[in-house]
């Protein structure tokens, strides 16, 4: 059920916070203080402002009653809203808004589009640490964990994307990495939201996921069948803090592996991230998602296939869907005339090239000159959000892009 990729990441990523030792993994206590996350500490005041940009801090409930933060940030000293049309940015799964404001406001997209003239929204998912609260429930709750990308696609991405376009009045153009980059593809597929969009720029993006991990990855995964059942007890509530804490502890020390070898490991070799500002990505990430939001991505990369989420029980799809077996998102489906610029890179081991060459197949029709497809040989996963030279390999040409269209 649950041996992947994927489900290996959350491990992964949750290996290096602890094997870090700077920060033990104590979700309840990030949950229970963001209650108290207000304009005071929120990302406008304590990682915008702080660079002497201008930002506000915004809000939109989902149709499900998730509440989301957004953040709007204009120019350094520019008082007047830009002319250029908005960019709304989309971080991907165990990040939050603040990735696009890591680095220096020369090297993060985030500050280089307000730079740029660009009125910038920056939107946080549900369930990460700006985005915890709920019209009727609260972390706490089991339900408020029962959701998947499914739900990041039909609820949160309109949510956002109707909520800008309302403040702005224009069509926006929307940017995104990995999971974010999914949801888009599920939502154009149904021909949804082009109304208020222009374009979209995608980087590491992510559709099709590959069923044969590397050897290194396929050791882990052996390492974590042993655990399966351990882990699967995990899905029926929130990722419990004192239960990851043990079992994570348990495979970094089988494992004995140092930070490097394992970011590289799930994400390949990231050949530009500052080395000497490590800390400041690990204050950042991870950030929760939930369990089936996992088990959604390892059903891809069993299936190769890119459907809802599959409750295996045939009563249960009957259910929710109608069919015994979950529907098909097809992506050949996506409008040819829609510009989309896709940023792929040679070392990325989540949005690999073999996948991205079948995403492209499915987009085999598209109108060649509304489709830029930037590969850069050298980059691996994070290298789209924190590279010390992303402006110049992805940022610039995306504005480029936006631009145009
Ligand atoms: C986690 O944080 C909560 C809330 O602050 C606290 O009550 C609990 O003792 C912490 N757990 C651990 C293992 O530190
Ligand atoms: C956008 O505006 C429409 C029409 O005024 C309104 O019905 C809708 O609730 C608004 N949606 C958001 C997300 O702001
Ligand atoms: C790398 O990070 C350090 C520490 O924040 C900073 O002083 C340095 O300027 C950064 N280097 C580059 C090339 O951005
Ligand atoms: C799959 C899909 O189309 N999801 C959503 C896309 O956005 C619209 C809103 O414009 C939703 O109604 C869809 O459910």
């Amino acid at each position: 059920m649950t041996s992947t990729i994927v489900s290996l990441i959350s491990i992964l990523v949750f290996c290096i916070t602890i094997s870090k030792g700077r920060k033990t993994l104590n979700t309840t206590h990030e949950l229970s203080t963001s209650s108290l996350i207000t304009n005071i500490n929120g990302i406008c005041k304590t990682m915008v402002e702080t660079q002497g940009y201008t930002c506000e801090e915004h809000k939109v409930t989902t149709e499900d009653g998730y509440i989301l933060s957004l953040q709007r940030i204009s120019a350094r000293q520019s008082d007047k809203k830009a002319d250029k049309p908005p960019v709304l940015i989309q971080h991907g799964i165990f990040c939050d808004a603040r990735i696009w404001l890591f680095n220096s406001p020369e090297e993060s997209l985030g500050f280089i589009l307000a730079d740029n003239g660009v009125d910038v929204w920056l939107v946080n998912g549900r369930g990460t640490k700006y985005s915890t609260m709920h019209t009727s429930l609260t972390p706490d709750d089991m339900a408020y964990w029962d959701w998947s990308w499914d739900e990041l696609a039909n609820y949160d991405l309109p949510a956002s994307v109707q909520y800008v376009y309302n403040h702005t009045g224009k069509k926006i153009h929307y940017a995104s990495h990995s999971q974010g980059t999914l949801m888009a593809f599920v939502n154009l597929s149904q021909g949804k939201l082009l109304n208020m969009l222009r374009s979209a720029a995608l980087l590491s993006p992510i559709a099709y996921m590959n069923p044969n991990p590397s050897k290194e990855i396929s050791l882990v995964v052996g390492l974590f069948l042993t655990n399966e059942v351990y882990w699967s007890s995990l899905y029926q509530f929130i990722p419990n803090v004192d239960v990851i804490t043990k079992f994570v502890n348990e495979i970094c020390n089988t494992l004995n592996l140092d930070l490097t070898n394992l970011l590289t490991l799930f994400t390949g070799p990231n050949c530009c991230l500052n080395s000497s500002r490590m800390d400041v990505y690990l204050d950042h990430v991870p950030q929760p998602t939930s369990t089936k939001n996992l088990i959604h991505f390892s059903q891809m990369t069993r299936t190769g296939k890119i459907t809802k989420y599959d409750y295996v029980h045939q009563a249960q799809n009957l259910l929710h869907y109608g069919h015994r077996t979950p529907p098909t998102y097809d992506l050949t489906k996506i409008p040819t005339e829609f510009p989309l610029f896709l940023g792929v890179g040679g070392q990325d081991m989540l949005s690999d090239v073999q996948d991205v060459n079948l995403l492209l197949n499915d987009l085999k029709d598209h109108d060649s000159n509304k489709l830029v497809v930037s590969l850069n040989d050298n980059y691996a996963h994070l290298d789209f959000i924190a590279a010390i030279n992303a402006k110049q390999l992805i940022y610039d040409p995306m504005i480029a892009f936006f631009n145009a269209h």
